[in-house]
């Protein structure tokens, strides 16, 4: 693994982690921090023998989103046109991440502001330390949520809450962003990555394909009404009981015995 590299790899035992590694710019994206965790996410979409992935950020922060020192209008001809940086560097890693048919852990390990928050928001469960904060930073520089924001803060936390976050700006700690049903837990900093490892090892020894159709199914549920919801589980419990990985969760609590999961 390439120290300087801007993001850092590492496979252990079917769990990939991925760390931010920018941490003099509290990990903000520049162009190779975006394709190089773009190249992560994808590589545990081609590769079977990921089972999970584990993302973080080295240093105090998790990440500060866009590296701004490369949008200075002073060093600029023109405006630039941030609709074209979506979706070339943004957009395509959001599409990897939610269609990731296995689950994704994040270790928020300090700030996540901007689009390194919604980042982390995009993903399946998210631990937090307690000293991190989650910070909508847009509209301090006169942009609005991106990286996915204004579709998890209104889904996660309905109306009012996605709009006070988003126009003030506020850091909101992990503790309340927990209480609030945004994050998963936030855990005592000291015991952030062995209590995130645990949980990304856990899912990496699980039945993938029941996590990754229950991640699809979820995903549907907040835009489907009940009825095409109540289609959806039929289709996806049919692809799930033709896994042999539920023929191995009955045959072991039947044996009474603990199930080895092998993922297919
Ligand atoms: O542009 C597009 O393509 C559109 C997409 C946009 C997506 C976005 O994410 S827009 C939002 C961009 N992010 C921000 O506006 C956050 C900016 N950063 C901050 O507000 C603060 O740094 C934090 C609240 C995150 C942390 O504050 P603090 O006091 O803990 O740290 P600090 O002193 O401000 O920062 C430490 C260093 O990191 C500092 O560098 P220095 O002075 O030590 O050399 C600071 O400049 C650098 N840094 C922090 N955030 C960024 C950054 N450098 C470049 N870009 C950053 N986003």
């Amino acid at each position: 693994m390439a120290q300087d590299a801007t993001v850092l790899t590492d496979l252990s035992d079917g769990m990939l982690l991925v760390t931010l590694n920018r941490p003099d710019k509290l990990n903000a994206f520049n162009e190779d921090m975006h394709l190089a965790l773009r190249a992560a996410i994808q590589r545990a979409h081609d590769e079977d023998e990921i089972r999970c992935v584990l993302i973080t950020g080295a240093g105090r922060a998790f990440c500060a989103g866009q590296d701004l020192g490369d949008r200075d209008p002073r060093k600029m001809d023109g405006p630039p046109d941030l609709g074209e940086t979506l979706a070339t560097f943004y957009n395509p890693t959001l599409r990897l991440i939610r269609s990731l048919e296995k689950p994704i852990v994040v270790a928020v390990n300090g700030v996540a502001a901007g689009a390194g928050a919604n980042i982390a928001l995009a993903c399946d469960i998210v631990l937090a330390a307690r000293s991190a904060r989650f910070i909508q930073a847009f509209s301090k520089i006169g942009l609005t949520p991106d990286a996915g924001g204004s579709f998890m803060l209104t889904r996660l936390l309905g109306e009012a809450r996605a709009k006070g976050l988003a126009l003030t700006g506020e850091p909101l700690t992990a503790e309340q962003a927990a209480d609030w049903g945004l994050i998963w837990k936030a855990v005592d900093d000291a015991a952030l990555m062995d209590e995130a490892t645990a949980l990304a090892h856990r899912f990496a020894s699980g039945p993938t394909r029941g996590f990754g159709l229950t991640k699809q199914s979820i995903q549907a549920a907040s835009t489907n009404g009940f009825d095409a919801q109540l289609d959806h589980e039929r289709d996806t419990q049919r692809m799930a009981g033709r896994t042999a990985d539920y023929a191995e969760g009955v045959s072991a609590f039947l044996d009474k015995r603990a199930p080895v999961f092998r993922g297919q």
